[in-house]
């Protein structure tokens, strides 16, 4: 696809005036020129309609791409049974140490997640030390220009019929651009909207991790957390390229059975 354009959205209520306002509800998208009133009025409608609440303020902002977009394959999705936050969280704890997250950062990815107020982008740790990499404080570092390639995705929803949900397509397409990045050990994620209970965990060596329970109903904190390899010392670049860079999922040209 080429000419292609970014779409986002960020919903926001405000607090008071001398306050920073509280995150409601975001949304990325890459599409053509034709596609542009139809997906500003997907995000639109999405801003509208959200269960933390009504905004204040509603942003869309379109931009023209001007880099051509790279593929990033989706990841393998494997599904886990949880029945309580406790049995969730240690699925999802032990996945993560198992790619050698250490234990103190998953203590402090932890406390991230469950802070009282979710900031509407991911927090970057030192996959080591637990030390936050962005300075970008209570908004974190949003993921944009990423969206799915149309023909791959109407492919894998004929075999995985939980790609019809939006939520998923989002988080997965989200997942796999994230996962492309190998300076990404792994992220973890639940979300901050009250309602939804179920989060993933997921990284190169490990694909996408679904686990039910990752919190209790009702709970509004949430958010992702990306854990970046110690190795690594560039990581404003690699901001620059979660915010930046498009990206499609899928696989260049046809999508065909032998890719699966
Ligand atoms: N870039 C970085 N962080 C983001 C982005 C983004 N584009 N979108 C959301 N976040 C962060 C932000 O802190 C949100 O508060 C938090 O993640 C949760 O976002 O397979 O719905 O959109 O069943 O509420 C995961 C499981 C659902 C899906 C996650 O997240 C499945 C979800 P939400
Ligand atoms: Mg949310």
């Amino acid at each position: 696809m080429n000419n292609l354009f970014s779409v986002r959205m960020r919903a926001a209520k405000e607090k008071n005036m001398s306050e920073e306002s509280i995150h409601i509800s975001g949304g990325e998208g890459l599409c053509t020129y034709e596609q542009i009133s139809e997906l500003s009025a997907e995000l639109l409608q999405k801003a509208m309609t959200h269960e933390r609440g009504n905004p204040d303020t509603i942003h869309i902002t379109i931009e023209k791409v001007k880099e051509s977009p790279k593929f990033a394959p989706p990841l393998p999705v494997t599904d886990h049974e949880a029945h309580t936050v406790e049995e969730g969280r240690k699925i999802a704890s032990q996945l993560l140490l198992d790619v050698g997250i250490s234990q103190e950062s998953l203590t402090t990815a932890l406390k991230h997640m469950m802070n009282p107020v979710p900031i509407r982008g991911a927090a970057l740790l030192d996959e080591k030390t637990g030390t936050r990499l962005d300075h970008r404080g209570d908004k974190g570092v949003r993921v944009s220009r990423m969206d799915w390639d149309e023909a791959n995705l109407k492919f894998l929803q004929k075999k995985d019929p939980s790609l019809l949900r939006k939520r998923i397509q989002e988080s997965y397409a989200l997942a796999s651009k994230v996962t492309f990045y190998p300076e990404i050990v792994a992220e973890l994620c639940w979300s901050d909207d009250p309602g939804y209970t179920t989060g993933y965990v997921s990284g190169h060596q490990m694909g996408y991790h679904r686990i039910p329970f990752l919190k209790n109903p009702g709970d509004s904190t949430g958010g992702r957390v990306f854990f970046i390899s110690s190795q690594f010392s560039e990581v404003e670049d690699l901001i620059t390229k979660l915010e930046r860079q498009p990206v499609l999922i899928g696989w260049e040209g046809e999508s065909d059975e032998s890719n699966l």
